[in-house]
């Protein structure tokens, strides 16, 4: 017999909740507070988390405990001071899974206040406080986001492969793989195969994990993270990327205001302006960082995590927001794929983006001639060679093209104000953590 799937099982919103007389809730038991007569339980739903009162005197002790997961049932009463301006008078309790006592970390507290090492320890617990999932609500909307702009863009959505056979971005910091009898590596980046995609959809775009062996333990690198790519054909040059990702973070940050607006309170989060972004050349800004603040470049390959800030502070100063391109990076500094500016030698047609004196985003226009990548390719002591499914896409026509690629916990925590990357990945690899 052929069997018919019923519709969806619905989730009642908030909204819903707001407006009935008589309401059944699913949810955990935050807290409850013993005020005498009645009790105050805290119910934690899927977003919210719900007042009830639950009269004592008339329904005796509630027959549930802190952890449980239930099904409260009762009738719904505005009241003003309450953080949802209702509150639910509780009637019936069903415990659908009771958990077992004494959980290692509180999590009905505001703040959770850790040590990192417990913090990450206990995660799948720690994640159940509001505070902490909100900054992961909050990442929904920037995925969210990223993925509707760019679709209205015309930008189509792909899912590159993440075992590869050589590493994008060069450099030591790539993870090595047991491939049957093969050498693989973990992606570094989608950078190859969304420049591939770009002969066959123009604009492309992929959210997906790229890995990372740098043994740094620091409060800004993961091993594993969630990069937001883009890539465009037809551009002049990478002003236009540039020009794509400020109207792109424009609507993120309207959707996270619109949508995600409890989230941001919980989290005290002011959205930055992004209605001009201001943009420096990477000489320009080493001297402007040396003349307003006084300190000199040690070195002219990239920024050092100092100069970032104090670029940050010149934006916010100067420009009134925590956002600053810094374009024309030197030709060393970037990596083969880069578009170098025949009109600044030595230069490359590369930007980045920071966001509160960090490094959010990398981009730029590649090379899509066959003669001149492999040139460069050699002249960076590259094999082309090695890099033979790359090529056929420049032997055999691509348009000129360019894109960026955009740290997902990296936006996270300049946005959420929060000190450590570790704290915007749910499950975060680095040198010391491969559990929970
Ligand atoms: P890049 O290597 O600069 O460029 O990375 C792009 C962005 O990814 C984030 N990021 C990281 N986040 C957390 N932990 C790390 N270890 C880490 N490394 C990088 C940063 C950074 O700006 N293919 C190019 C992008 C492009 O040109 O399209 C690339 O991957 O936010």
């Amino acid at each position: 017999m052929i069997k018919i799937m019923p519709e969806p099982m619905p989730q009642q919103s908030i909204e819903q909740i707001r407006n009935s007389g008589e309401a059944c809730i699913n949810g955990a038991v935050h807290k409850i507070r013993n005020m005498g007569g009645f009790d105050f339980i805290l119910l934690r739903t899927g977003r919210e988390v719900i007042q009830v009162v639950w009269n004592r005197e008339s329904l005796g002790e509630p027959s549930c405990a802190e952890g449980d997961y239930v099904r409260l049932c009762g009738s719904v009463v505005p009241e003003p001071r309450a953080r949802l301006g209702f509150e639910v008078h509780g009637r019936s309790i069903e415990v659908k899974s009771a958990a077992a006592g004494g959980m290692p970390v509180t999590i009905n507290k505001n703040k959770m206040n850790l040590h990192m090492d417990n913090h990450l320890k206990y995660r799948p617990l720690v994640l159940r406080n509001p505070r902490e999932r909100a900054v992961f609500k909050m990442q929904e909307g920037v995925c969210r986001g990223f993925r509707e702009f760019l679709t209205s863009q015309g930008f189509t959505e792909i899912h590159s492969p993440k075992i590869t056979a050589a590493g994008a971005e060069g450099g030591a910091n790539i993870f090595k793989l047991d491939y049957f009898d093969k050498q693989a590596y973990l992606s570094q980046s989608p950078q190859l195969y969304k420049q591939a995609m770009v002969p066959v959809f123009e604009r492309v775009f992929e959210i997906g994990p790229v890995f990372r062996a740098e043994p740094h333990d620091t409060s800004r690198h993961l091993n594993e993270y969630t990069s937001m790519d883009l890539e465009m054909g037809f551009i002049d040059d990478h002003t236009d990327v540039m020009r794509m990702e400020t109207a792109m973070l424009r609507y993120i940050f309207s959707l996270l205001s619109d949508e995600y607006a409890q989230e941001l309170a919980e989290l005290s989060v002011e959205l930055p302006d992004a209605s001009a972004i201001p943009s420096v050349k990477f000489m320009e800004a080493k001297e402007l960082i040396e003349r307003e603040f006084g300190r000199p470049a040690r070195t002219y390959q990239d920024f050092e995590p100092e100069e970032e800030k104090l670029l940050g502070k010149w934006a916010q100063q100067n420009h009134g927001t925590p956002l600053v391109f810094v374009t024309h990076y030197p030709h060393d500094a970037r990596p083969f794929y880069t578009m170098d500016d025949p009109a600044d030698p030595g230069y490359t047609r590369s930007f980045d983006l920071l966001l509160g004196g960090l490094e959010i985003t990398s981009g730029a226009q590649r090379i899509h001639d066959y003669g001149m990548q492999t040139e460069k390719m050699r002249r960076m002591g590259l094999d082309p060679d090695d890099f033979e499914s790359y090529l056929m896409a420049h032997r055999y026509g691509m348009p000129p093209h360019g894109g960026l690629g955009l740290g997902l916990e990296r936006l996270t925590m300049q946005l959420a104000g929060i000190e450590n990357v570790r704290y915007v990945c749910l499950f975060p690899r680095d040198i010391n953590h491969i559990t929970p």
